[in-house]
């Protein structure tokens, strides 16, 4: 089995970290934060004790439980070791600008290290991905995440790449490249797992300094599940993820806003029915019969979820003409559940007075009823 020269790393299965003699280390104290946020403390650790300041040069950084942020306000210095493992995540967002450490990067045993796109962790010298480590880049438009070793890369058997989508920058089909080695070093070894692309995955390239992935095609709009088609099942996934935060694009979240909500149910109902290849149908058109059962069973029938938790209806007229709808119940007479002209749980909303009794509707577009698309109903 391939091994790194390094400095140590977290035993499997614990939060221990074996250090070579001489590593002054800073572990993260297991809580969901930011490496360290400018002119505020820290979550580092040192023999136990909270320092005010983040790992720097000549010190180790070991994630071993929790998830520790890169993002753009993040103070990061150039650490000598960053070491995730245990059940540590580390993610390093897309406006952090990347994450440079001097010497090596583990991902060890239950570790997970997210790296976005368009973004890069450089390490000086080598990369260890043990088994049972994950990395998980994201793929974007133009690139992946990137590790960029300045000597070897050792992958051992077990080891897994977990992608993960963006609707912010939808990937095209192309080879993204996900780990170099410096000229003169060399890769050793194999992922063993894949997971993330579903149907989109085609295959790994390891070349002799680098290993890059191969997507066969667009990714298609509001495809959630991953299996090229965007249907009811994309729908439900949606549903299920609607009005949460901290999303992702196999959670609903089709415009990578990191929300699941009205402007990505919209993005799933202007491609709904259709599979990679093929065009969204035009408005007042319908999916052909028989192509998918589901999908022409809901679309014949125009339909209505009420959220209890939200006091709303979402009306699913799939481009038919919905020339009226009845709400029988009592009346109206004041609601005081959002106010006019105002954007409140992912909807603008208009208030007008029917008959005497309240009545507001929600759109996307600064409050006018959309056309050929969902919009609510409050009672
Ligand atoms: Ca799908
Ligand atoms: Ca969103």
């Amino acid at each position: 089995m391939a091994t790194a020269t390094s400095l140590g790393s977290i035993r499997p299965g614990t939060s221990e970290f074996s250090a070579a003699a001489g590593v002054e280390i800073y572990f993260w104290d297991g809580s969901d934060s930011t490496w360290a946020p400018a002119q505020q403390p820290t979550n580092w650790l040192n023999d136990g004790v909270a320092t005010d300041m983040p790992p720097t040069a000549g010190i180790a950084a070991v994630i071993s439980s929790g998830r520790c942020e890169v993002g753009p306000s993040t103070q990061t210095q150039e650490a000598l070791l960053l070491d995730v493992g245990g059940t540590g995540t580390v993610r390093v967002t897309h406006d952090s600008g990347g994450l440079p450490i001097t010497a090596y990067v583990n991902i060890d045993t239950g570790g997970t290290l997210e790296v976005d796109r368009d973004t890069q962790v450089s390490c000086g010298e080598e990369l260890a991905v043990a088994s049972g480590g994950v990395y998980s880049p994201q793929i974007g438009e133009t690139s992946s995440g990137l590790i960029a070793a300045g000597g070897n890369v050792y992958v051992n058997s077990g080891s897994e790449v977990k992608f993960r989508p963006t609707g912010a920058s939808m990937f095209k089909a192309g080879t993204y490249t996900l780990i170099t080695a410096a000229a003169g070093s060399s890769i050793a070894g194999t992922f063993s797992v894949a997971d993330g692309l579903g149907d989109y995955f085609s295959n790994f390239t390891y070349g002799s300094n680098s290993v890059s992935v191969t997507v066969s095609h667009d990714l298609h709009p509001g495809d959630a599940n991953l299996d090229k088609t965007t249907d009811v099942r994309d729908f439900n996934v949606w549903n299920s993820n609607k009005f949460g935060s901290d999303k992702e694009w196999t959670q609903g979240d089709f415009d990578g806003n990191r929300v699941t909500d009205v402007r990505d149910f919209n993005r799933w109902n202007t491609a709904k029915f259709t599979s990679v290849g093929e065009a969204a149908a035009g408005p007042g058109e319908l999916p052909a019969a028989g192509g998918n059962a589901a999908a022409a069973q809901i679309a014949t029938t125009p339909g209505l979820i009420y959220w209890a938790d939200y006091g709303t209806m979402f009306v699913y007229n799939y481009d038919a003409n919905l020339t009226s709808m009845v709400i029988e119940g009592p009346s109206a007479v004041s609601i005081d559940r959002w106010q006019s002209g105002t954007f409140q749980d992912g909807m603008y909303w208009s208030q007008r007075n029917f008959a005497g009794a309240e009545q507001w509707y929600g759109g996307m577009d600064g409050g006018s009823v959309p056309q050929n698309t969902s919009f609510v109903v409050a009672t």
